[in-house]
């Protein structure tokens, strides 16, 4: 069975729409990047050798165009220290209130992929030829499924979905106000979750 690898709840209820999977909360270490994929592939190697089963990482965050992309990589950290209703009165002080939420998936199965419009991540094997690897599954390639919506930044609505989803508002209305189906029709997860269900179910035939 894939392991769908997160501490939060709310990602696999949303990806029980589109696969079958397991959680797999495994904490694995997120580099520094400026890139969620290359994040979420460094993730995927670590968590493939700590469950030597299937494994999909998903890693995500939240760009405001005014604030050149902040928080991104560091969505979690700034949720935990200042809050989304911080942000939100951040953001309002700004002369636009457009932001972007993206989702990174990152499958490892321990194979190698066929190319196909979907990236592969293959960023440990450069470190490893030139002697730097880590112990996170060197070599091993990841194949990355990424999934975007445009949205604005308004004052929390709503008492669905988690964690940023009240102040983020896709075309009039926040993703906590709308229910698991019609976040996933247009959320970053959902797309990138309908790229990956579809490849997936094609590589398992
Ligand atoms: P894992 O790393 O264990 O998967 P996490 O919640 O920390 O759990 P991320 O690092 O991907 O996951 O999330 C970055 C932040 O963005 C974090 O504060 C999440 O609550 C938030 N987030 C992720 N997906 C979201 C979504 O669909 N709607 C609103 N907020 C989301």
């Amino acid at each position: 069975m894939l392991r769908y690898v997160t501490t939060n709840e709310g990602k696999v209820r949303e990806a029980r729409e589109y696969i079958e999977c397991e959680q797999f909360e495994y904490d694995y270490t997120e580099i520094q990047s400026s890139d969620i994929g290359t994040v979420a592939a460094h993730g995927a190697r670590e968590a493939y050798r700590e469950a030597g089963e299937p494994v999909l990482v998903d890693d995500a965050g939240l760009f405001v165009d005014a604030l050149e992309g902040f928080p991104g990589p560091y969505s979690s950290y700034v949720e935990d220290t200042l809050g989304i209703e911080r942000v939100q009165r951040l953001v309002a002080e700004e002369e636009t209130r457009r932001a972007a939420f993206r989702c990174v998936l990152a499958y490892c199965d321990g194979e190698d992929f066929a190319a196909s419009p979907d990236p592969v991540d293959r960023e440990n094997r450069a470190l490893a030829a030139a002697g730097d690897e880590d112990e996170s599954g060197a070599g091993v390639p990841v194949k990355l499924f990424e999934g975007t919506v445009r949205g604005r930044i308004v004052p929390p609505r709503g008492e669905g979905g988690f964690g940023y989803d009240p102040i983020f508002e896709h075309e009039g209305t926040t993703m906590a106000e709308m229910g698991v189906d019609e976040k996933n029709a247009i959320s970053h997860r959902g797309r990138a979750l309908a790229k990956f269900g579809e490849w997936y179910h094609e590589r398992s035939e």
